[in-house]
């Protein structure tokens, strides 16, 4: 079988959807740590953006194009069955445009200062285990992180009008209006690519410890369709080490 290499940030939600796309599909991969500081796994793309999976000698990037060469590369497990790739792929543009930056909002916009910087420590921990950084950077890393340019542009094509508050309960109304009768979203027997995509965003933050309101993980709905998630992938569904998951699944 062709060797195939996951290129990324631990902490970023597109390269954990895409980890969990070849965690849920079983294949065995290698996943490389990319330093935030010097990109230098990844300078043989000539580019900047993380994920990048390479699958034998070809590379690609972007997580939801990768989650549909993963499945012409490998149809077993499929995550985007032909019969249902538009509502998939509709749910996880979705997941990519709103749940996605929503996350990265919080980090900008803090609602509690303490725990955002608590939680800023918790990432650059995480990315230190996996690339060392230095010690002064670690700590500066939730201020950093409020000022990074591609954060800052997604954030902004949010509607910042609307209040942190409103906007999680929004979120929380139109998952629910996705996931329809379920059990998946979209209302599929088996989990997707959707599913696979929304489940990281929405509880990693709660696995790795990290503090604040989320009212999509008091939905009653919501629990039980990540603890079905949960039981289509291994134990530990990221990519940090197993000791950098300090709470229970849900
Ligand atoms: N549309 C891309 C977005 C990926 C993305 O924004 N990656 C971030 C990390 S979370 C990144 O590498 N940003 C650095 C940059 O774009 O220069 C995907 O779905 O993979």
């Amino acid at each position: 079988m062709k060797k195939i290499i996951l290129y990324g940030y631990a902490t970023s939600p597109f390269v954990m959807k895409v980890g969990c796309f070849l965690k849920y599909k079983q294949l065995n991969f290698e996943h490389v740590p990319v330093n935030p500081l010097s990109l230098k796994q990844i300078k043989f793309t000539g580019q900047r953006q993380v994920p990048v999976l390479t699958i034998g000698d070809e590379w690609r990037k972007d997580s939801s194009p990768l989650g549909i060469w993963l499945d012409e590369q490998f149809p077993e497990r499929s995550i985007v069955p032909e019969q249902h790739t538009d509502p998939i792929l509709k749910i996880d543009a979705w997941v990519s445009n709103q749940l996605i930056p929503a996350r990265f909002r919080a980090a900008v916009e803090w609602e509690n200062a303490l725990d955002s910087i608590r939680n800023g420590w918790i990432l650059s921990s995480a990315v230190n285990a996996g690339t060392p950084i230095p010690g002064w950077v670690r700590v500066l890393w939730p201020f950093f992180v409020r000022k990074a340019k591609f954060i800052v542009e997604m954030v902004n094509e949010l509607n910042r009008a609307e209040s942190m508050q409103d906007m999680k309960l929004r979120l929380r109304d139109e998952f629910l209006e996705h996931l329809g009768n379920g059990p998946f979203l979209g209302g599929l027997q088996q989990p997707s690519l959707a599913d696979l995509s929304a489940y990281p965003t929405i509880v990693s933050g709660h696995l790795m410890g990290m503090r604040g309101k989320s009212p999509m993980l008091e939905h009653p709905e919501i629990i039980a369709w990540a603890r079905r998630v949960q039981t289509c992938l291994p134990e530990n569904p990221l990519l940090v080490a197993d000791e950098l998951i300090k709470r229970q699944h849900l």
